[in-house]
């Protein structure tokens, strides 16, 4: 016969059995995806595209590539070989994947090939490396089916890249992209950031995305900042600096001054301050906070935005300065663009 110790035993133990999952089932906070959120006003126009893959079920590593493979399509595009140039009158290209396994792949210092962040999803699927540079990525591109382009500037890049040989002066410009959209009006399929001459003055794009499945996916790539020194590479295809995806807490984005971001690692701070339970936009202030403690001064001059979201589908992003805008799509608004809060806002 059973004692009755060893009844009561028995029941405690299958209350709490019972009580754990209705417990977490209690503290579940709503998940909203799919959703993707890509930095600057350009990111509605590569949100979309993400969305023809996100909207019907499509895993989020497919959405950020060809997200990514839009802008970087986009002639006289700042983004991509239509890009400027580096202070030689070369484009090279720097871009980094990751998915929801922790799998990654990059490439940087590339040349004359049009998709680097397909060229970086072939690294980290069909090498046992994260990253290839220079002419051993090219060369890779070249096995792998790509094809190798003249080289030859972009219209709008050879326009400034000759006003910049006056000078010949390493001035990176702080939201240039908003400069330009005061002072041009904006059109076409990247509107406001499209302009009516068929410039489009940016540099980067990083796009991270939650999918239906609840697996987060990103993807970085720029041209990197204009009339750079030649082999310059910055943070956009280094893991944990431009980009990090961790499917269990979130994923991160920058764009602005690399080599400010890679000094703090900066997206994989975000991703650990999210870790630590605090929200994407309090992740990326702790991030940008930490940039300007190491140069108070110098920071004044230079911009660094973050965007992140977490595995709920929350999001948020933090600036240094005014002006760095992001874009976000969910299934219920179509995509809107929001400008993060800054460190230096204007009171
Ligand atoms: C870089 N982070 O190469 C990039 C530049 C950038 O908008 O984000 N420009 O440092």
């Amino acid at each position: 016969m059973q004692s009755r110790r060893k009844f009561i035993r028995g029941a405690a133990f299958s209350w709490s059995a019972l009580s754990i999952p209705m417990l977490s089932f209690a503290k579940k906070a709503a998940v909203t995806k799919p959703i993707v959120v890509s930095t600057w006003d350009s990111g509605l126009a590569v949100n979309a595209e993400a969305w023809k893959v996100l909207g019907k079920s499509g895993k989020a590593i497919d959405a950020v590539e060809v997200a990514a493979n839009s802008i970087e399509n986009t002639i006289n595009c700042c983004v991509g070989l239509g890009g400027n140039p580096d202070r030689d009158g070369k484009v090279t290209l720097d871009a980094c994947i990751m998915d929801e396994k922790a799998n990654c792949g990059s490439v940087a210092f590339l040349e004359k090939i049009k998709n680097p962040i397909s060229v970086a999803r072939k690294v980290m699927e069909k090498t046992p490396h994260v990253m290839l540079v220079g002419e051993g990525a090219q060369q890779f591109a070249l096995e792998n089916g790509f094809t190798k382009e003249s080289g030859a500037l972009s219209a709008d890049a050879e326009k400034t890249y000759k006003e910049w040989l006056k000078k010949s002066e390493y001035k990176p410009v702080m939201n240039i992209e908003q400069q330009q959209i005061k002072a041009k009006k904006g059109h076409g399929p990247f509107a406001p950031n499209y302009f009516e001459d068929g410039s489009f003055n940016h540099d980067t794009m990083g796009t991270i995305a939650l999918d239906n499945s609840g697996d987060l996916s990103g993807a970085c790539t720029t041209s990197g900042m204009g009339f750079k020194m030649r082999g310059r590479v910055g943070d956009s295809p280094i893991i944990g600096a431009g980009l990090f995806v961790d499917n269990e807490i979130g994923a991160a984005t920058s764009s602005g001054q690399g080599e400010e971001v890679i000094r703090v690692c900066g997206t994989h701070l975000v991703v650990e301050m999210m870790r630590a339970g605090k929200t994407p936009k309090e992740a990326c202030k702790i991030a940008v906070e930490r940039i300007i403690k190491i140069n108070p001064e110098k920071a004044r001059d230079f911009q660094v935005g973050f965007i992140a979201i977490n595995k709920n589908g929350e999001y948020g992003a933090y600036s240094i300065q005014p002006g760095f805008s992001y874009s976000v799509t969910k299934a219920d608004d179509g995509g809107k663009v929001y400008m993060a809060e800054s460190h230096f806002a204007k009171k």
